[in-house]
């Protein structure tokens, strides 16, 4: 007989934010701790009420394969950090220039400028020092664990995070073609995605083909994701997002939107959501989880 193992993606997103957050909050240094400024930078901005969606893929990854979440978790929390201080430096006067993030101001209105890349610098520092703990490999075979942490190295640098941040940066004004476009989704917020994906799934001893299962969904929904964060941008809800709307067009940021208009955006997004899911196909009733979230991440309004 089969069984019903439905659950709401609502209810699902919520019991993971809230063993995310409570593991996040044994994490990291309490704000007693010397000097103090810089605990309370970090704690502002990563409980600033942020949705979890990386970690959340991370958990949701290893559960497909058979995984432990509590065994990937310090992982899944490290990339938590790594997104968090992407966040920081993004809202900087010198990048986006943002007052509001997540539903209150940014970092550097509260810390100020210096404090708040410091608040970034030492969140990405703090990721690779909680992955590296010898502790892990109590659950994760070490070179399993190597292996994800210089995967998630590769995806936050240069030839990831960093590389398509440059890219948008520099093309902000500028007419650029749907190439270009898709090279600063895929990495500024796709690599990160797809990273937290394959961890889960890494660190879960996934086989080859599940893996590059994963891999696909991970690649779709990472593109999906950003497109959906571009139409937020054009027709979002201030209010539910946490921050200011029509930004890019202001700031002449090369998005989907920009460069398709909103119904090919959105048409596109649903591609990509129905590859994701065919990607899955050969996944149990295990995989809901990444199948609710691939369609959450277009029908989101925050
Ligand atoms: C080093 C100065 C300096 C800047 C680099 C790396 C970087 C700054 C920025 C990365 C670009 C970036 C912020 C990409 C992510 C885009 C995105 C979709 C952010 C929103 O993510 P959500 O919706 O946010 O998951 P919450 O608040 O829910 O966590």
């Amino acid at each position: 007989m089969s069984q019903d193992h439905s659950i709401s993606i609502s209810a699902y997103l919520e019991a993971k934010k809230k063993f995310i957050d409570a593991a996040l909050e044994r994490y990291l240094p309490g704000e007693d701790n010397y000097p103090p400024v810089i605990f309370k930078a970090v704690r502002y901005s990563v409980f600033a009420g942020g949705k979890r969606i990386r970690p959340i893929l991370c958990l949701a990854s290893a559960e497909t394969v058979g995984g432990s979440c509590d065994a990937v978790l310090p992982v899944a929390c490290a990339l938590e950090l790594i997104h968090t201080y992407s966040l920081i430096h993004d809202d900087l006067p010198a990048i986006d220039d943002d007052d509001y993030r997540r539903g209150r101001l940014t970092s550097h209105k509260v810390f100020g400028e210096d404090m708040a890349i410091l608040a970034g610098d030492a969140l990405l520092t703090e990721a690779f020092h909680l992955m590296s703990d010898t502790s892990l490999m109590e659950k994760i075979p070490p070179e399993k664990l190597l292996f994800v942490i210089h995967d998630i190295a590769e995806a936050a640098g240069c030839f990831g995070m960093i590389g398509g941040q440059v890219v948008d940066v520099q093309s902000e004004g500028k007419d650029v073609d749907s190439e270009v476009l898709n090279y600063i989704h895929t990495r500024k917020t796709g690599a990160m995605i797809t990273a937290a994906v394959r961890a889960g799934a890494v660190l879960s001893n996934a086989g080859e083909v599940e893996l590059n299962a994963l891999i696909s969904y991970g690649q779709n929904i990472g593109l999906a994701f950003q497109i959906a964060d571009d139409i937020l941008n054009v027709e979002g809800d201030q209010v539910l997002l946490g921050k200011g709307t029509g930004s890019d067009a202001k700031r002449g940021k090369v998005t989907y939107p920009a460069l398709m208009g909103l119904e090919a955006s959105r048409k596109r997004a649903g591609e990509l959501v129905k590859s994701a899911l065919s990607a899955l196909k050969s996944f149990d009733h295990r995989a809901e989880p990444l199948r609710m979230i691939a369609g959450y991440i277009v029908e989101r309004r925050s």
